[in-house]
């Protein structure tokens, strides 16, 4: 269980003093002062950290990857189309499989550009409509959810649909695309013997080594997995993904963006520690509790830094660092001190140095702006009103945020 929330650090004045690992300073001393060194240097050598120390490494190897068509129907009177795809990891029809449910705007030139991200409880639950496929898959037990014995049940439809703007997205000339996390990994700790992780077991191994991928590893993986079914989707266009996540899994989003470049913009909703927020602040949550509480989130290795977080040979600014120069948005939220807002702004801040390397325009405020003041330059940021959560204005501004890096197509003049 949890330690009590209120057992932690939310004063600034107890904030440790703390050095960050520099991004544009090798392992071995030396300066990074052009692009090709963080290409070909340093930035792997930060990637190579972040998979060793915090998240785990993720398998290259291929596996069976089949797409099977779920369901198509026209909606919004005609103007868009909603269809489910059955994404099958194996050569039989078993889980582990995942289901996309995709809508896209059909009154706007294809391919379009689109969100993706992953859900807390299936794909039936962010919008009302009954003719979604009701996942019957493992959930974490939440009445108010509909979730009877760690099953949806029709109850659940719809319960997250504040969460996930689709009429607003559509409207704006975007599709959005979600998949149930717990189709890739059950969200829960039983040594990786469900999910998609036995399918990458060596032989004579039953669990993945301690530098090896672990839950948030594994959904990020299932993210580009259905970049891969895009690619193959005409009327998607794949060059313009921009992955998006909540909490645990707007860490997910970032660790995709960062390791996947074939996303264009990655998005972090309140994603708090090992998500935007500086783990040095040891503000909120942090690296001990977070490891406790989900000791499957990351990788057996990052537990080290349990209560040793000066430790760490990277913070998240260097994660953020990664997916330079792409565009990227830190999201945050007053009331969502556990998350700690102002180690979010400040990873994004000191990630900066090498957006700028990349000859980008980084993230333009020195400090950190107030409440409903967002920030749009390569690195983009605001901190709304309210609590851990995500709303029609955080959806507005990721609309703003895709429009000003892609060729808009609310612009589109339809
Ligand atoms: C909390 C956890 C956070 C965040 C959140 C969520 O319990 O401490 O790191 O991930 O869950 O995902 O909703």
């Amino acid at each position: 269980m949890p330690e009590e929330k209120e057992t932690f650090n939310y004063a600034e004045a107890k904030v440790p003093q703390y050095t960050l690992p520099d991004p544009l300073k090798g392992e071995d001393g030396s300066e990074i002062t052009d692009v090709g060194q963080w290409t070909k240097d340093r930035r792997l050598e930060i990637l190579r950290l972040f998979e060793e120390q915090v998240y785990g490494r993720t398998p290259t190897r291929k596996i069976v990857h089949r797409t099977s068509p779920l369901s198509e129907t026209g909606i919004s009177e005609g103007k868009a189309l909603r269809k489910e795809i059955r994404v099958f990891f194996t050569e039989n029809n078993a889980r582990p499989y995942m289901d996309i449910l995709i809508y896209l705007p059909t009154n706007r030139p294809a391919p379009v550009p689109i969100f993706l991200g992953l859900n807390f409880f299936g794909n039936h639950t962010i919008d009302n409509d009954p003719t979604i496929t009701l996942s019957n898959a493992w959930m974490q037990p939440r009445e108010e959810c509909g979730v009877i014995n760690n099953r949806a049940t029709e109850s659940s439809r719809g319960v997250l649909a504040s969460r996930w703007a689709v009429d607003m997205i559509l409207e704006r000339g975007y599709g959005l695309a979600t998949i149930y996390c717990g189709d890739l990994d059950p969200d829960f700790d039983d040594g990786f013997q469900n999910g998609v992780h036995p399918l990458f077991n060596e032989i004579g191994k039953n669990r993945p080594d301690a530098d090896e991928w672990g839950t948030i590893g594994a959904w990020a993986w299932g993210l580009s997995r259905a970049l891969d079914t895009f690619e193959t989707d005409g009327a998607i266009d794949h060059r313009r993904v921009a992955v998006m996540g909540h909490s645990r899994l707007g860490k997910t989003a970032l660790w995709a963006g960062a390791q996947d470049e074939r996303f264009a913009i990655t998005i972090s909703n309140n994603s708090g520690c090992g998500g935007a927020a500086l783990s040095r602040r040891r503000f909120g949550e942090t690296v001990g509790q977070i490891n406790r509480s989900f000791p499957h989130w990351f990788c057996g290795n990052f537990k080290r830094y349990n209560e040793n977080e000066d430790a760490l040979p990277v913070d998240q600014h260097a994660l953020i660092a990664l997916i330079a120069p792409r565009p990227v948005y830190i999201a945050s939220a007053e009331e969502d001190l556990w998350a700690d807002p102002k180690g979010e702004f400040l990873a994004a801040k000191h990630a900066d140095p090498v957006y700028r390397l990349m000859g980008t325009d980084g993230l333009q405020a020195e400090t950190m702006p107030p409440v409903h003041q967002p920030v749009v330059s390569t690195i983009g940021y605001h901190i709304r009103a309210g609590r851990h959560n995500v709303t029609d204005y955080d959806w507005a501004r990721y609309l703003d945020f895709a429009d000003h890096h892609f060729e808009s197509p609310s612009a589109s003049g339809l």
